[in-house]
């Protein structure tokens, strides 16, 4: 196995495609990683580009829009159209699909443009992800409807990380590969892999103890166990960060649904994560490397998708831990 495959190379060898279907799966990895390097350069400027700071809009999630927000949906946009392979694109910053290329191209792509942005006023990190499908063979001519019935099955799954280097994560399923961004020739380099959650890591858990008062039962009772045990408490509040940290060192990302509103909760019992361009693509990058997701009760993959804004709740990272999760949580 090369253990530094190039960007071409991992498409060129996924396994399952069509030999079209990676040609297409090829540009459109080639115009993730065209646009991420355009954003890695944007947000590098950070203050002094005069573009961090709220736009003024309020996207279809209820949440205050960043100016960057809308600069990252129009840059992989961009670049996405120009692959020539995409048919249809669901974003988080928007509220339908949209129809690229006459919507012939040979996947379709869900995308959270960026994540975290709420770090960008204190210059933290953040970052974009994307799952591909494959078009579903039950044609409704009904966008919402094709991508729905098509994201049970993603093709490949990949996340940028715009920290202190500009890292691209990708997984076509079998495993999961990195690739760093060098500034002096302009393009992600293969980093030494594939990458899995180590088998004896340290034990980290990365959730938002604030927000505890509003679970449930078995999601409070999962953080009073920890005390005393030897997990460190790390959290960013960017799920790439947090996940790519927890899958180099092994670790847990919680973010789990609330109470109902009457019973001190906020009303949110699925949570604040989308399913299709948040919770698929980092459960099936998780999976991959070896890591398990799970909305709670039952894995993230088998979570039926029936609406393209859809939340879940996401319990996603070392398998192990996952699985003391779910013995803690679900047992009263
Ligand atoms: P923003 O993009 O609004 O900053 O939300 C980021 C996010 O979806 C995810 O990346 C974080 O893990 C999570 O929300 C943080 O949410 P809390 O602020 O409620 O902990």
């Amino acid at each position: 196995m090369d253990s530094r495959l190039s960007l071409e190379g991992m498409a060129g060898e996924a396994k399952g495609l069509s030999e079209e279907e990676r040609v297409a799966a090829r540009k459109i990895l080639l115009a993730i990683s065209a646009g991420a390097r355009e954003m890695a350069g944007l947000l590098a400027s950070g203050p002094l580009g005069g573009l961090t700071g709220a736009s003024g809009a309020v996207n279809v999630q209820g949440e205050e829009v960043q100016t960057f927000d809308e600069i990252a949906q129009d840059v992989f946009t961009r670049t996405l159209r120009g692959s020539a392979s995409v048919a249809l694109l669901v974003s988080e910053e928007r509220e339908d699909p949209e129809v690229l290329g006459g919507g012939s191209g040979s996947f379709h792509v869900a995308m959270d443009p960026l994540d975290g942005s709420s770090n960008l006023a204190v210059s933290g990190p953040v970052g974009s992800i994307f799952c591909v499908f494959r078009p579903s063979s039950r044609k409704t001519g009904e966008p919402s409807t094709d991508v729905l019935a098509a994201a049970v099955s993603p093709v490949m799954a990949a996340y940028v990380l715009y920290s202190v280097s500009t890292l691209l994560v990708v997984s076509f399923g079998q495993e999961v590969r990195q690739f760093a961004l060098d500034l002096s020739r302009g393009e992600f380099l293969p980093l030494p892999g594939p990458v899995r959650f180590p088998e004896k890591g340290s034990k980290i858990v990365s959730l938002n103890a604030g927000n505890a008062s509003r679970w449930r039962e078995g999601d409070q009772r999962y953080l009073r166990s920890l005390d005393g045990t030897a997990y460190t408490a790390r959290y960013v509040g960017a799920l790439v960060m947090d996940f790519h940290r927890n899958l180099l060192k092994g670790g847990l990302y919680l973010y789990p649904g609330d109470l109902p509103k009457d019973s001190r909760g906020t009303g949110h019992p699925e949570g604040k994560l989308r399913l299709l361009y948040e919770a698929i693509p980092m459960a099936w990058i998780a999976r991959a490397a070896g890591g398990e997701a799970v909305d709670g009760h039952r894995p993230i993959l088998d979570v039926p998708p029936v609406h393209i804004h859809q939340r879940v709740p996401l319990v996603v990272g070392t398998a192990s831990l996952v699985a003391d999760y779910l013995r803690i949580a679900t047992t009263p």
